[in-house]
């Protein structure tokens, strides 16, 4: 351990921790900005750039950056003296004189870092004057880079690059032009950017925001031409809340329905009935696969990847185009739902294909970019019409004027809105397995499941493997969450290091719960880990836990699709991958 002093108080800390660290443990809050980190993730960005953090440390000339000092022995650290403030004050002034000051209109008003550190500064006049020479860029379907608004913390690249090694991401250019951009200062379509929007999650301005769509879902709404259906992801439920101050982790499915049955939408349906399809298809294709290779049939390869994060199949399609007939052919639970709303239940309603709009309320920037891929359209109409994230669907209920912690608990509708436990999971890493093993290890083995839970599945490390007994038959399951992950885990299955039967590969940290779309976690891991509980306990409490049993899949399968992986589930619910 060392001792050292911070703001007159005695601190008995680990050796080799940052004076950051040691005054959060001593319950001294030292301002940052560009730093960030999420415990247990293994993510933390401290380039020790902005210099907000900066602390008088007794005998040096220097101030030093708390983010990146390592605490010594017999340390007198001085955490707010006025040359620490002043210093403070003046590196933020510096930052804001070439930010454009249109913080009214801005998408990340009153979620910005910057204006918050503004405010807490105190800062009410800019001595400086920089200029504002960079761009906008709005020609991806996911993601809008507001350039002028980057003020260089590295955060985006630091995910894009370590923590998901794609590596679009990188300081170019100098003084008042730098900013972090792709290559050439190309345009996102144009690069490998998967979409994940790891790089919107954690940017702390408004330099990286979502293609805002809600403009597009009011004019459906008001449209008395059209019949508007939504469906809502699994992790949109656990996070919700937190635009309407609820506590992190407080599931707010019932009120999250009545919300949406109030901004007018005809039909409230949830993307936990296309989890339910995912499953039967995946789990179906998964043991099809399984038994060809049990019985020796060379051409079949295993593991079985799943498919349904829109980031990763862009991912390993740009990254391992030679794994690219390892993945399972099933759609994802989104384009399942457009798929199946477009085609059984408009005819079910007798709608027109055209005058069904399909909306998704989504915790994810990638699934915008996912519901216009070509090969989700008919003649040119997709099945999905529009995502949105759960942000803008906070923004849609407070801009309707609608109490959401005053609202009842509702039901969705059937028969798109029946679900069960094992599609809840799906938003969180793991849970999209363990899905598929309970349905798997019942068609496998013919036998109901001795237990419900897989704990051995679950978690938050990066890489996870687990061993489940089907009756005799070890089956061997990889997880990974985070694309740095997955290209780990892909590495050991090329080089023949690891053997798995199936690995669930999620983009996010976390999964789903942790998505781009989400409420900002501002780099408190502590709100993911709650999340995550949010589902298991819905899981819990669900009647149902177990895709195959389902009522309204069972009924779709016997008027519709006959059976999974049936001829006409095929052409509607599998799909194929491109270089
Ligand atoms: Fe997800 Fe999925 S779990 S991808 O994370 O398979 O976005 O929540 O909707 O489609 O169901 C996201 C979440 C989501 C799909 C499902
Ligand atoms: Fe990188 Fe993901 Fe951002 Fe694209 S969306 S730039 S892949 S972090």
């Amino acid at each position: 351990t060392v001792q050292l002093t911070i703001d007159n108080k005695p601190v008995v800390v680990k050796k080799g921790i940052t004076v950051l660290e040691a005054a959060t443990s001593a319950g001294v809050h030292i301002p940052t900005l560009c730093h960030m980190k999420l415990d247990d993730l293994n993510i933390e960005n401290k380039p020790g750039g902005c210099r907000i953090c900066v602390v008088e440390v007794e005998g040096r000339r220097n101030l030093a950056p708390a983010c990146c000092t390592e605490v010594a022995e017999g340390m007198v650290v001085n955490s707010h003296s006025i040359r620490v403030i002043n210093a403070r004050q003046t590196v933020l002034e510096l930052i804001l004189s070439d930010h454009p000051a249109d913080c009214l209109i801005c998408a990340k008003s009153g979620n910005c870092e910057l204006q918050d550190m503004a405010h807490q500064l105190g800062i009410r006049e800019i001595h400086y004057k920089g200029e504002q020479s960079t761009y906008r860029e709005d020609t991806s379907p996911a993601i809008i880079r507001d350039v002028d608004k980057c003020i260089m913390c590295r955060r985006c690249e630091m995910m894009c690059n370590e923590v998901q090694t794609v590596g679009v991401l990188s300081a170019i250019n100098r003084g008042f032009n730098a900013v972090v951009s792709p290559a050439f200062e190309m345009n996102l379509d144009h690069s490998v950017c998967t979409y994940c929007g790891q790089c919107v999650a954690v940017c702390p301005t408004g330099a990286l925001t979502e293609v805002d769509q809600t403009a597009h879902v009011v004019r459906a709404l008001s449209d008395p031409d059209k019949t508007v259906i939504v469906q809502t992801a699994p992790a949109v439920r656990a996070a919700l809340g937190e635009e309407f101050g609820l506590e992190p982790g407080t599931l707010v499915t019932g009120k999250m329905v009545s919300a949406l049955r109030r901004l007018g939408f005809d039909y409230v349906f949830d993307t936990d009935f296309g989890a339910d399809l995912t499953i039967m298809e995946e789990g179906t294709e998964m043991l099809n696969r399984l038994s060809r290779f049990l019985e020796g049939d060379e051409s079949v390869k295993l593991p079985i990847l799943t498919s349904c994060c829109p980031a990763w199949v862009k991912f390993f399609e740009h990254q391992f185009p030679q794994l690219k007939d390892i993945p399972s052919t099933a759609r994802s639970p989104q384009q399942m739902f457009g798929s199946i709303a477009k085609t059984y239940f408009a005819e079910k309603m007798g709608v027109e294909r055209d005058n069904l709009i399909v909306v998704s309320i989504m915790p994810c920037v990638a699934k915008k970019y996912e519901c216009g891929r070509d090969e989700f359209k008919v003649d040119g109409n997709p099945d999905v019409d529009y995502a949105i994230t759960t942000r803008e669907l906070a923004n849609l209920i407070k801009l309707a004027n609608i109490s959401f912690d005053r609202l009842p608990n509702e039901d969705f509708d059937m028969p798109l809105g029946e679900s069960t436990g094992a599609a809840v999971i799906f938003g969180t890493t793991g849970g999209v397995i363990e899905a598929a093993v309970r349905t798997a290890y019942e068609l496998y083995t013919k036998k109901p499941l001795p237990k419900l839970d897989f704990h051995e599945l679950r978690g938050m490390d990066g890489i996870r493997q687990a061993t489940i007994d089907f009756a005799g038959f070890p089956l061997k399951i990889g997880i990974a969450h985070g694309l740095g992950n997955a290209r780990r885990l892909l590495e050991k299955i090329e080089s023949g290091e690891s053997e798995f039967h199936a690995i669930e590969i999620m983009s996010c940290p976390g999964g789903c719960i942790g998505g781009g779309g989400q409420p900002y976690h501002h780099g408190n891991a502590e709100i993911l880990k709650k999340r995550q509980m949010a589902l298991y306990q819905e899981d819990s409490n669900k009647k149902i836990r177990k895709s195959h049993e389902n009522p309204f899949i069972i009924q779709l399968y016997e008027e519709f699709l006959e059976k999974p992986m049936s001829e006409k589930a095929h052409h509607l619910l599998h799909t194929k991958y491109f270089d």
